[in-house]
């Protein structure tokens, strides 16, 4: 969703800030801008609609000079797309901000602020945020001040940057709801709405909490917390490595990152998994005391990461014997759910920073849930800080809006997890040990996967006037049906649903006929010949089916229905292995479609408003 990036500094920062936009591109965005307090103390604002390439041409002519900036990509919330909306946004040339989510009462603000004559140039809830500070700041001594006695009138979620133009010495920063991450550079500091958009100037950060505000020059970074009290922030070191421009040979990072699940798979095993037995301690400190509780399981997760919460449910309760719930936060936060006696709540998150997710775990905390966990692939994001016990996955950055490595290694998490769980559960020895030898085979088996890349790209044609597509699965391939339906949708904007394969005669059979592809994820497991009965009802009703099964599931190929041989494997974790020639389904369809891959319209990589 929308990114920020902000910077004080000696030398001109109109680079730094595109350049920071551009690593945050892969988030989804309708607009560009920056403002920069150019020498003479005047505020230059360039904003365009699309992509921030438009933005840099723009400035190409003539970069702004000036070392104090901010910049923005926008997610259109309140106001359509459009430069008029685009941030920064400003209070009579003399304040300028940008802002991450959603000001919920800005429309009493409006009214008040008009009735103090403001004039209003967007439709944005952000440009109240502007004339409110400009409005504070005629009764405070500082820009510091004025946005701590504004803040507390804001209802909903920011992550604000805010500068003055008659005082390029600072910038003011304020975080509720939104993530935001100041960079200590030398004589010079940053702020950013994530971490990546600042690797090229510097690795040391310090993540503000709920309710921070703090002050940034090029020489300090002073942080006030919710009370107002003046707090220090750790400051850590970032290992991320992550260069933008680089898609390797690959024509997407989409497809790049596809492509390195065998290996982020093997990197989140490595040293955690050893014989029979998943090292407590891989879900932090203090998680065996924790585990050997553990009566029920409630997930709560959005989007991709439901899916993985949906199969984690299937592995617990077969092999773990813990009882498991799994809802969608959005769902989840807004009803009253009971809560089981020992329950340990765990939320999954790529980001780490979606609204609802993190809204849910906070929530939960005071329903006396016996802790939480989280299955995420950022360090530092918000749920990792906010969760008791945290399960990293190591799957690197990921670029791509529609998820594919942060996916399957948070399968990898949740089947580690049944593991680290069934040894308290009465999960036998023996049966540990083949899970464990099953997981170390998995990079493999994954790397074979990906063979099929040419068999599923010369099938992909056969997708691409499709108006519709359906995904069958039964048991633990019903979510991984789901998944390959979401990501169908997400980037060819080909309309697919998902069912559980025992469900057809219940309605969707009546959509059936020659022109609605049916995908069938079938391994080899205890449903196969349930599921080979469902693929005779839908034989029979002259639908076309492309059937993504096991070597020896014995499926024959003819006019009506093409089998994808996927590689044998533990039917256990089938789930991980089918996901990736689905994956590679949709990337081919939407290339013949030409959509935009790594930016699906409309989608956002970190989803921070609900
Ligand atoms: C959930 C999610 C992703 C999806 C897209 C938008 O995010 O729905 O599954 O691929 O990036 O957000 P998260 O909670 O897993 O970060």
């Amino acid at each position: 969703m929308c990114g920020i990036v902000g910077a004080v500094a000696q030398r001109d920062v109109a680079e730094i800030l595109v350049e920071g936009l551009r690593r945050l591109e892969y988030r989804g965005y309708d607009s560009a801008g920056v403002a920069i307090i150019d020498g003479d103390g005047s505020l230059a604002r360039v904003r365009r609609l699309g992509k921030v390439k438009a933005l840099s041409d723009a400035l190409e002519e003539a970069f702004p000079s000036g070392g104090t900036g901010i910049a923005h990509t926008r997610w259109a919330t309140h106001g359509e797309p459009s430069e008029r909306n685009a941030h920064p946004h400003i209070s009579h040339e003399k304040i300028a901000v940008v802002h991450n989510g959603i000001i919920e009462n800005h429309a009493p603000l409006r009214q008040s602020l008009i009735a103090k004559g403001y004039r209003f140039e967007s439709e944005t809830d952000t440009e109240v945020l502007a004339h409110l500070v400009e409005e504070h700041l005629k009764t405070s001594d500082s820009l510091l001040a004025a946005v701590q006695s504004a803040v507390p009138e804001l209802e909903g979620a920011y992550g604000t940057v805010i500068i003055d133009r008659t005082d390029s010495s600072r910038m003011v920063v304020a975080r509720s709801g939104s993530p935001l991450v100041i960079g200590l550079g030398i004589g010079e500091n940053f702020v950013a709405s994530d971490q990546l958009a600042l690797l090229p100037v510097t690795r040391r950060f310090m993540f503000l909490e709920e309710g921070d505000v703090a002050e940034i020059t090029r020489k300090s970074v002073r942080i006030f917390d919710k009370t107002g009290e003046s707090v220090e922030r750790e400051i850590h070191e970032s290992n991320v490595s992550y260069d933008a421009g680089d898609k390797g040979q690959y024509r997407h990072f989409m497809l790049k990152e596809i492509h390195e699940q065998p290996s982020c798979v093997y990197g989140t095993l490595e040293g955690r998994v050893s014989g029979d037995r998943v090292l407590d301690e891989t879900f932090g400190n203090g998680a065996a005391d924790l585990f050997k509780q553990v009566q029920h399981i409630q997930i709560v997760a959005c989007g991709t990461s439901y899916h993985a919460g949906m199969v984690a449910r299937y592995w617990l309760e077969d092999f773990a014997n813990i009882s498991c719930n799994v809802e969608i936060a959005s769902e989840f936060r807004y009803r009253k759910s009971f809560v089981h006696p020992n329950s340990l709540l765990i939320t999954i998150s790529q980001s780490g920073e979606t609204a609802d997710t993190l809204a849910a775990l906070r929530m939960a905390k005071q329903q006396g849930y016996l802790g939480s966990l989280t299955i995420c692939n950022v360090a530092g994001s918000s749920l990792v800080r906010e969760s008791d016990l945290a399960f990293m996955t190591r799957a690197g950055a990921e670029i791509g809006v529609a998820s594919t490595k942060a996916f399957t290694t948070q399968l990898v998490g949740l089947a580690m997890l049944t593991m680290a769980l069934g040894k308290y559960n009465g999960l036998s020895g023996t049966r540990l040990q083949q899970m464990g030898a099953a997981l170390q085979q998995l990079p493999g088996l994954l790397e074979e996967s990906l063979g099929l890349a040419e068999q599923i790209e010369a099938l992909a044609e056969e997708f691409a006037d499709k108006q519709h597509a359906l995904f069958l699965g039964r048991g633990d391939q019903y979510p991984i049906a789901m998944e390959g339906a979401l990501k169908l949708k997400e980037i060819s904007y080909i309309h697919a649903e998902a069912y559980a394969a025992g469900e057809l005669k219940h309605g969707p059979l009546a959509l059936i006929d020659a022109e609605m592809p049916i995908i069938v994820v079938a391994p080899n497991n205890d449903l196969l010949e349930k599921l080979k009965s469902n693929v005779e009802e839908v034989r029979a009703r002259g639908g076309i089916l492309y059937v993504f099964a096991d070597t020896n599931a014995q499926f024959q190929s003819d006019d009506t229905l093409r089998v994808i041989n996927v590689p044998h494997i533990d039917h256990w974790l089938a789930p991980i292995l089918y996901t990736v020639p689905l994956q590679l389904l949709s990337y081919y369809v939407a290339i013949i479609k030409g959509t935009d891959v790594d930016q699906p319209r409309n989608l956002a990589k970190s989803v921070t408003v609900e």
